[in-house]
Order: C-alpha cells, then sequence, then structure tokens
C-alpha cells in the first residue's frame, strides 16, 4: 500500500508540477507561493481517491491525473487559507512554514485565490476529458463539494461553532461539510470520468462517506495522541480552542472504535466489484491506522 500511494504521489507530483509552471515578471511571486505549497507534500490522500477510483472504471490515467491534480490543488488552497491568521493561524504545515509565515499574508491569501481557480481550469479543459458533459459534470460536483454547502460552508460552521456546546449530529454534519464531501467528490469523480452506471456510483458514494467519517475521527485522535513532528503541524489545537470533536464527545476508545467500523462498513460498500477495487478496499485500512 505504501509503495502504491508513493506511486500515486509521484505522479500526481509530476502532474502539477507541470500544470503549474512558473512564470516571470512581476506576478512570478505568486507562481512560487502556489508551488511551494502544492509540492510541499503531504499524503496525495485525495489523488489516490479519484485515480484508484478512475482505474474501477476503466478510465484512461492521463485524464484522471488531470482531475487527481486539480482536488489536490483546491485541498491545498483550504489549508493555506485555514492557516492564516484569521483563521487557524498556523506556523506549521506539512513540516514546513505555512504559507503566510514563508511568504506573507496577502501572497498567501491569492496563491490560495489562485489555486482554487486553477482547480476548475483544469477540469473545464478538453484534455481532462473528450465528452463536455463530463467535464460540466466534473466542475458542478466539485462547485457543490467545496462551496458553501460544503468545505466552505462547513469553514463556517467550525468558526461559528467555537465555544458553543454541540451534539453528534452536529459535529457530523460539519466534519461531513468541512472534509467528507471533498472526500466524496474525489471518489465520485472517478466514477463520472469512467461514466459508471447509477447503481455502481451508489456504491461509490457509500463507501466515500464511511471514508469520510472514519478519516475526521481519525484526525481527532491524532490531534489528541498524535506526534506533532511525524504530522508536520501541531498537535492539541482542538482540545485548546474548547472544540468539540468526535474524541471529544465520544472518548478515545469509543471514537477509535466507531473509526473501525466505519472502515469495514466503507469496504463492506465495495462488494459487487473485483479486485480493480482493492486499492480502495486497503486506503481504507490506511485511513484508519494513519499517523499523520
Ligand atoms: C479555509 C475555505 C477554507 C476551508 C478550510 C479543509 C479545511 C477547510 C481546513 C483544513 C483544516 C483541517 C486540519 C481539517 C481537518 C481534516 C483535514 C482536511 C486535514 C488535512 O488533510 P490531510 O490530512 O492533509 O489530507 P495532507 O497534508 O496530507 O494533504
Amino acid at each position: 500500500m505504501k509503495e502504491a500511494m508513493a506511486s500515486a504521489a509521484a505522479a500526481v507530483n509530476a502532474e502539477m508540477d507541470r500544470l503549474l509552471p512558473m512564470v516571470d515578471g512581476p506576478e512570478s511571486r505568486l507562481f512560487e507561493a502556489m508551488r511551494y505549497s502544492t509540492l510541499a507534500g503531504g499524503k496525495r490522500l485525495r489523488p489516490f481517491l479519484v485515480t484508484s477510483t478512475a482505474r474501477i472504471f476503466g478510465v484512461s490515467p492521463s485524464s484522471a491525473i488531470r482531475v487527481a491534480a486539480s482536488v489536490e490543488m483546491l485541498h491545498t488552497y483550504s489549508l493555506i487559507h485555514d492557516d492564516l491568521p484569521a483563521m487557524d493561524d498556523d506556523d506549521l504545515r506539512r513540516g514546513m512554514p505555512t504559507c503566510h509565515r514563508k511568504f506573507d499574508e496577502a501572497t498567501a491569501i491569492l496563491a490560495g485565490d489562485a489555486l482554487l481557480t486553477r482547480a476548475f481550469e483544469i477540469l473545464a479543459e478538453p484534455e481532462t476529458h473528450a465528452d463536455p458533459a463530463v467535464r460540466c459534470e466534473l466542475v458542478l460536483l466539485l462547485g457543490r463539494a467545496s462551496g458553501a454547502h460544503g468545505m466552505v460552508g462547513g469553514q463556517m460552521f467550525d468558526l461559528a461553532a467555537k465555544d458553543e456546546e454541540m451534539d453528534m449530529h452536529a459535529v457530523t454534519r460539519l466534519q461531513q461539510m468541512k472534509t467528507g464531501r471533498l472526500i466524496g467528490y474525489s471518489c465520485e469523480a472517478g466514477a463520472v470520468l469512467g461514466k459508471a452506471p447509477r447503481q455502481a456510483r451508489a456504491h461509490v458514494q457509500a463507501y466515500a462517506h464511511d471514508l469520510g467519517l472514519a478519516f475526521q475521527i481519525v484526525d481527532d485522535l491524532l490531534d489528541v495522541e498524535g506526534d506533532a513532528a511525524e504530522m508536520g503541524k501541531a498537535a492539541g489545537k482542538d482540545a485548546d480552542a474548547g472544540k468539540a470533536t468526535f474524541v471529544s464527545l465520544l472518548g478515545v476508545e469509543r471514537a477509535r472504535a466507531q473509526a473501525s467500523m466505519l472502515v469495514d462498513q466503507a469496504v463492506s460498500r465495495l462488494e459487487s466489484f473485483d479486485e480493480k477495487a482493492d486499492l480502495l478496499r486497503d486506503v481504507a485500512k490506511f485511513v484508519l491506522e494513519r499517523r499523520n
């Protein structure tokens, strides 16, 4: 699994390098910041989900890798903006100074904006898929997953919820919007590229839903138990901020059991697929065992 993830990460890194060329001129600092944050590392989980799902449906690797690069750019934008002083005010991301620390706040805002925009531009380009209807659907789904009803809405919910009492229902909804929707998109995009039948697509969506929740529970566990050096970012931030999380509501043991149950359930959603879905089965286990 480690090898499969490393080789997929290398492929998506090369594609992002190609899709984000440096330019000369007064705007060169913007490109430097975009490349700094995007090529800085990270698990490349979302790209892996795109290419692994695309594999089930026989999608050409050149299409899948562009969609994988696009979602990683959008994810990187969210991390850059999340780290800003107006949000989480973090100094470290992926083991390196955050974008605004390395450059400056204005450059970091613009780098995030430009990565977000580039992500949609890539989807709309003809090289992504020969069928314009497929490209259009990818744009629509990414907009829904990442916008006010998805990730950005989830971030607003998170900011509004600080110092508020939250129950399991509220925390689940918040995390589903903030993190789950983009993970869901990453899986669904592979099915859209392969024009998967409705039933197969529903199985992939169900898998992604469970995986997204398990991912977030593990994220909450790592915030409590993880090692900052291994994670490349600060730990203990949720407790410091007095945030309600799956761990604060369930406790460590029940949260771990819940994540494990969700991963088993995610894998069971793939029953109707053959061995081509093995990477998705294996990555679900990786999500449970990850240390960063
Ligand atoms: C600022 C518009 C805006 C949105 C921010 C996703 C998000 C919303 C903020 C990220 C903050 C955070 C730590 C969320 C918890 C889960 C998460 C998305 C972690 C980071 O994703 P990983 O673990 O990171 O996949 P790498 O570095 O491996 O890509």
